[in-house]
């Protein structure tokens, strides 16, 4: 069966945009540790590529002893891993940045969890003999398109990401499969990258090459877009956007909803972080003088995020309150109150302030 555009929508997604299709886990409505295939985030920047499973061929080029040109059945022919792992689009809470900025304006919902079954990057490049002169594996998908803003390549570029050589060989995943199914057209069929704990942008979608380079690459998804400022002494320096912030995003309940006086309440989460356990995650409801420990559930695996919950004993007079979430993690990182300037317009985790009515 070809794989459809239709199933995204099918979940109730909130359209962002058609063209390119971006689509939003509406995310009040998480109830579960994997996010289900027709809940799952959308995000594109060009049209979605037309592909032709059986003449389709995964190249691996460059600082290589073998280039190869591999089947999509000689792919599936390889061993297998499933992982575990949340891909947060490093957008995710843009619309809360004030004052307003470009890019799409998601709300909570641009992150899901899945799983991922596919061929570890590392068997590819085992197989084509990477060179020592070898720094970074840059994954390119078939998509193209021409860049809007200057300063801007000319013409249609692909999407195109790098990543360490060492991260490659590590746990970068070539997935066919997204929780037991083959992968939807607007999830990267026939195969993409899941680079675990890393943003989004750099799981590659319709990956059709892997080039092996001897120097970083400096590819405009990563410099003029989707990069940051970091700081040497007081001197800003830009890098590529590459490991996700931790992060807890409260799902219920909702901006101003409305909640029985007097009652409990669940209030109930997801959170997450990279290369790190989500230690602790915590409520508060004075904009942050006190904190309260939220409950951590069962699920976990490394590169997922971890569920949460909060019984709150809801005051009995009515009025106004101010919820707001906060994750730990195991490297001693917590969320930062106020937005980091320096992130641009991505890699949202500061707090954020959910309002709500008691009546
Ligand atoms: N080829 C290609 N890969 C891509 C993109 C893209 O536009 N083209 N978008 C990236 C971004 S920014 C994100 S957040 C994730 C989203 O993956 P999803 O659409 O499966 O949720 O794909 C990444 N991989
Ligand atoms: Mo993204």
């Amino acid at each position: 069966m070809k794989p459809s555009l239709i199933e995204p929508q099918a979940g109730g997604l909130i359209v962002r945009e058609k063209e390119p299709l971006n689509l939003e886990m509406p995310f009040g409505s998480l109830d579960s540790f994997i996010t289900p295939n027709e809940r799952f985030y959308v995000r594109c920047h060009f049209p979605i590529p037309e592909i032709d499973a059986k003449k389709w061929r995964l190249k691996i080029e460059g600082e290589v002893n073998t280039p190869l040109e591999l089947s999509l059945d000689e792919i599936r022919a390889m061993k297998t891993r499933t992982i575990t792992a949340t891909i947060e689009c490093a957008g995710n809470g843009r619309v809360f940045l004030m004052p307003q900025v470009k890019g799409d304006q998601w709300e909570r919902g641009a992150v899901g969890n899945a799983e991922w079954t596919g061929i570890p990057l590392s068997s590819l490049l085992e197989r084509a003999g990477v060179k020592s002169s070898a720094c970074e594996v840059i994954l390119q998908g078939a998509d193209q398109g021409e860049i809007k803003d200057p300063p801007r390549p000319a013409g249609k570029i692909h999407f195109a990401r790098s990543v360490p050589l060492g991260k490659a060989n590590d746990d970068v995943l070539l997935a066919l499969e997204m929780n037991g199914n083959k992968l939807t057209l607007a999830h990267g069929f026939p195969v993409r990258a899941v680079v675990p704990g890393w943003y989004g942008v750099a799981s590659i979608k319709w990956l059709e090459r892997v080039i092996v380079s001897a120097r970083p690459f400096r590819g405009h998804f990563q410099t003029i877009d989707y990069s940051f400022w970091e700081r040497i002494g007081d001197l800003p320096t830009q890098l590529p956007i590459t490991e996700m912030q931790v992060k807890a995003v409260i799902a219920r309940p909702e901006v101003q909803e409305v909640i029985p006086a007097g009652e409990p309440y669940r209030i109930h989460g997801a959170a997450w972080s990279s290369n790190a356990e989500v230690t602790k995650v915590e409520v508060s409801f004075d904009w942050g003088a006190t904190w309260n420990e939220a409950q951590l559930l069962d699920d976990t695996a490394p590169d997922a995020w971890r569920l949460w919950e909060y019984e709150w004993a809801v005051p009995a007079q009515p009025g106004k309150a101010t919820l707001m979430a906060r994750a730990t993690d195991s490297r001693g990182r917590t969320q930062p109150c106020k937005r980091v300037a320096d992130f641009g317009t991505y890699m949202i985790n500061h707090l954020l302030p959910i309002d709500v009515q008691i009546a």
